[in-house]
């Protein structure tokens, strides 16, 4: 069977299922200490210091370290998962596993993630953008402040990497934190939208945050400013802005919209990707295996037709 990704606002049980599935993980704790993933980590010369050793970690907080290291490992362009060409399959297959973890807590093999089609909020005047419906008990939870509402006031951040610095702290577990609008004054819009899939090439030298042009780096918010997947991040802020965002489960709607924008390209522009496997950077070419901490063995090119995982709902009329 496969899974159909559908808009947050739309699929009510999609969006039940979700929130209760990310508390369901957070509460899975797995045997796994601080200790043992600071241990992973050295191993394999990853530069991140952790505190509070004795702390047993969840299913989720694999996740919240998964992405972590992967945003610590750094490449000659970028790291292991962000700042170059892999950024977009990378996070697909990391949403991928997430989603098949869902589907496993909540016995439920057709679960798909939703998404947040953030470019409608966008829309909005400023100053409505952070009072919708998705930030209120039924949904998201505060918009601002700790998360104590909603069925995520259930989630506990076990592992927090303090905003530029190598340090992970994991010795008081806490509600999750947001800072909506505050960092940030509006959402990406339409026309963000629409200019992102206006790029012709995927990705081109010199394959990093600087390209000047470029799908990839366009839709992570590189071009012209802290834009689209980024200005995402920074706008609901808090627990969104370290490497150790996916504390926020929106961090999984957000990608997941991102993931549905990099279709739409797909469906126009066909399933073509660069580097190819002779050029670019090590890391980043479309056969290099990703970096996953449960031992999968995925590429680029493995991830670029998702239909055996998922289709979405509808595609971005462009
Ligand atoms: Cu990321």
């Amino acid at each position: 069977m496969t899974a159909i990704r559908q808009n947050i606002l739309v699929g009510d049980t999609a969006r039940d299922q979700f929130l209760q599935g990310v508390v369901l993980l957070d509460q899975e704790m797995t045997g796994i200490r601080v200790v043992d993933l600071a241990n992973f980590a050295q191993n394999n010369g990853i530069p991140l210091q952790f505190e509070g050793i004795n702390q047993e970690v969840s299913t989720y907080d694999l996740f919240v370290f998964w992405h972590m290291i992967a945003a610590a490992f750094s490449l000659q362009v970028g790291n292991a998962a962000h700042g170059g060409p892999v950024f977009l399959p990378w996070h697909r297959m990391y949403l991928i596993r997430l989603e098949q973890e869902l589907q496993r807590v909540l016995g439920d093999p057709d679960f798909g993630i939703p998404y947040w089609d953030w470019a409608s909020d966008g829309e909005m005047a400023p100053e409505q953008q952070w009072r919708t419906e998705l930030w209120s008990d039924l949904y998201l939870g505060e918009a601002r402040g700790l998360v104590r509402s909603g069925p995520l006031g259930n989630m506990r951040v076990r592992l927090y990497q303090v905003p530029q610095t190598v340090r992970v702290t994991s010795d008081q577990p806490r509600p999750v934190w947001r800072q909506a609008a505050l960092n940030a004054q509006s959402l990406p819009d339409r026309i963000d939208e629409t200019s992102a899939l206006a790029e012709q090439d995927y990705d081109l030298p010199p394959w990093s945050r600087f390209v000047t042009r470029g799908h990839r780096n366009a839709l992570e918010g590189f071009l012209g400013g802290t834009t689209m997947h980024n200005l995402v991040h920074v706008w609901v802020s808090g627990d969104m802005l370290p490497m150790s965002s996916p504390n926020d489960p929106v961090f999984f709607l957000n990608h997941c919209n991102v993931d549905r924008i990099w279709e739409t390209w797909m469906a126009d522009n066909g399933q073509v990707y660069r580097p190819a496997a002779n050029e670019g950077p090590s890391g980043h070419r479309i056969s290099d295996r990703m970096l996953d901490v449960f031992g999968g063995d995925l590429a680029p090119a493995d991830v670029l037709d998702p239909q055996e995982w998922y289709t979405y709902d509808t595609l971005l009329n462009v």
